[in-house]
């Protein structure tokens, strides 16, 4: 069936690293209003926000302590209605971040639910056990277990992320009601859906058994996620609020398997429109997390994308992204971020808008930025890599090691500043950034690629306009032409007759095309180089 969300381009903005407009160092909505010219010419149809609401920033807005507040470091209420209108003019839609697992322990509920255990509020988090013992052996996700005691009651509450992310409880219809509330609240302002964070783990299990492993893979897929009553939630939020507006949904979805996708995305379902699964996410986390690094072949990511193509071909909807705030930058980790940084970062680009599915592009990959190589502990200021430093300091493992690993798993490679010109702080800001700039500014930004006709950002650009001419990249049928290669993913497209075949080279070798596009017209050109150069992609119409 055809629907506007599957036609859409969708770009990610995280906003504290995107512009700062006033000189704080910290991005912030105005920043972005000053940008709605340059997203316009992208071609980009959507924009999904990443949280502006107030918070004390434990984990960078996503620990919100009013749902109803701008965060005063982005703007204003005011500023947040202009960007939509700016945005909704140039013909843009703007998603919000709903993030409603968990709130910050500052949010008001959080205060009154831990002062006593007659509180009104105590039923919206989950208290359990006493100081005696831990409830159980669950852990969270940045390290230590995920209870916290409270002497003020002598109970422990959850929390799946930081201690200053305590669990909400969602059986409790008064949390429910409240969320669809302040749901509705962003809907009737106008904005066109949301990314819900975590939605897979919403509805606690029955039991809270001790897990067989602390590994945090593990416990997201056996105990933390796909809860009894995650369906019978998303079905009531549908029936509640979604249902009401033409807008899109993407449910974030750790430990959602590909054999239980269609339970959430299924088209008769009712719940949500696509999730981003994380499989090819995790494809490199060791049994001792992501900072326990593990090789991966290109084998394992076709198996993976491939495995989720093949579980919503009928009746479901995928979404197709490589990086965001949460992972290493696409080119560093699936392309060669040195010497074919300029061709590797085009082929994946041209991958994310061939492939089957909604595509959504990370702030920065359309000029090609790359991870991040600081030389100190101290320039790091996500939570998850300041609790890993802490760990190794304490257990006096190499910390040499552990800043090497960072470098390629750590969030921040991802939330360091857009880089705007070869100015100071990449033109990000005129004040101190609150993170860092990659040095690497001075040459990849976004006013020399301007110039630049061949430049990542302009070949970003037309393969956006190639996209949208043709519903074949959207509706076609989708299938892989050579599962076992390590070198080239090459799959073809078919739509009302027609084929497509794409042909990426994953590789830094020059290839010999294979037979089955020998002679064939690329992009309606006689191919009369068949070749592929490094990290090239083709395409050709058959
Ligand atoms: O992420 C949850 C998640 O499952 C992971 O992607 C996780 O952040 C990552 O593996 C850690 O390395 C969401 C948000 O995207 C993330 O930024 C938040 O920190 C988290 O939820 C808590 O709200
Ligand atoms: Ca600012």
């Amino acid at each position: 069936m055809r629907k506007w969300w599957k036609e859409i381009v969708m770009y990610q903005i995280y906003p504290r690293s995107f512009k700062d407009s006033n000189g704080d160092g910290i991005g912030d909505l105005r920043g972005i209003i000053e940008k709605v010219d340059y997203l316009a010419s992208l071609g980009i149809d959507l924009i999904w926000l990443s949280p502006v609401y107030q918070s004390p920033n434990d984990d960078n807005g996503y620990d919100i302590s009013d749902y109803y507040a701008i965060h005063p470091e982005f703007g204003t209420m005011d500023d947040f209605d202009e960007l939509l209108q700016r945005l909704h003019e140039k013909g843009i839609k703007l998603i919000m971040d709903l993030v409603v697992n968990h709130t910050s322990d500052e949010h008001l509920w959080f205060e009154e639910s831990r002062k006593s255990k007659d509180n009104p509020y105590r039923d919206f988090y989950i208290w359990k056990g006493n100081g005696g013992q831990l409830p159980n052996n669950w852990q969270s996700w940045f390290g230590g277990s995920a209870w916290e005691y409270d002497k003020n009651t002598d109970s422990y509450y959850l929390h799946y992320f930081t201690k200053k992310q305590p669990d909400l409880n969602w059986e409790n219809p008064k949390v429910r009601n409240e969320i669809y509330k302040n749901m509705r609240f962003w809907l009737d302002k106008g904005v066109d859906g949301f990314r819900m964070d975590v939605i897979s783990l919403l509805s606690k299990p029955e039991v809270f058994s001790d897990s067989l492993s602390e590994n945090i893979h593990y416990l997201a897929e056996h105990h933390y996620a796909n809860g009894p009553k995650i369906h019978t939630y998303l079905q009531e939020m549908y029936e509640q609020v979604l249902g009401d507006y033409d807008i899109m949904t993407v449910g974030e979805g750790p430990g959602i398997t590909k054999e239980v996708a269609l339970d959430y995305i299924g088209e008769d379902r009712n719940e949500l429109n696509m999730i981003f699964q994380l499989d090819h996410m995790i494809i490199d986390h060791g049994p001792g997390g992501k900072f326990d690094i593990a090789d991966f072949s290109l084998r394992d990511l076709k198996k993976i994308m491939d495995g989720w193509e093949e579980a919503t071909a009928n009746g479901g909807w995928n979404n197709i992204f490589l990086d965001n705030h949460d992972f290493p930058r696409m080119v560093s980790r699936f392309g060669n971020d040195g010497e074919f940084r300029e061709a590797s970062t085009k082929m994946l680009l041209g991958f994310l808008l061939t492939q089957k599915g909604t595509p959504c592009i990370y702030m920065g990959s359309e000029i090609g930025m790359t991870n991040v190589k600081f030389k100190s502990p101290e320039e790091y200021r996500d939570i998850e890599t300041v609790n890993y430093f802490q760990e190794v300091k304490d257990q006096q493992l190499n910390m040499e090691e552990a800043l090497q690993k960072v470098h390629i798993q750590g969030r921040d490679n991802v939330r360091i500043p857009i880089q705007w010109n070869d100015s100071n702080n990449a033109g990000f800001t005129d004040g101190n950034p609150w993170i860092d700039v990659n040095p690497n500014y001075k040459s990849i930004n976004v006013e020399s690629s301007e110039d630049h006709k061949d430049s990542i950002l302009n070949f970003f650009r037309d393969f956006i306009k190639y996209r949208k001419q043709d519903l074949i990249w959207v509706y076609g049928s989708y299938e892989n032409l050579d599962i076992d290669s390590e070198l080239l993913y090459s799959y073809q497209r078919e739509y009302e007759g027609r084929r497509m075949i794409v042909i990426c080279n994953f590789s830094n070798y020059q290839l010999d095309l294979p037979d089955y596009v020998q002679g064939e017209y690329v992009n309606g050109n006689y191919d009369s180089t068949p070749k592929l150069r490094p990290w090239e992609i083709k395409i050709y119409s058959i």
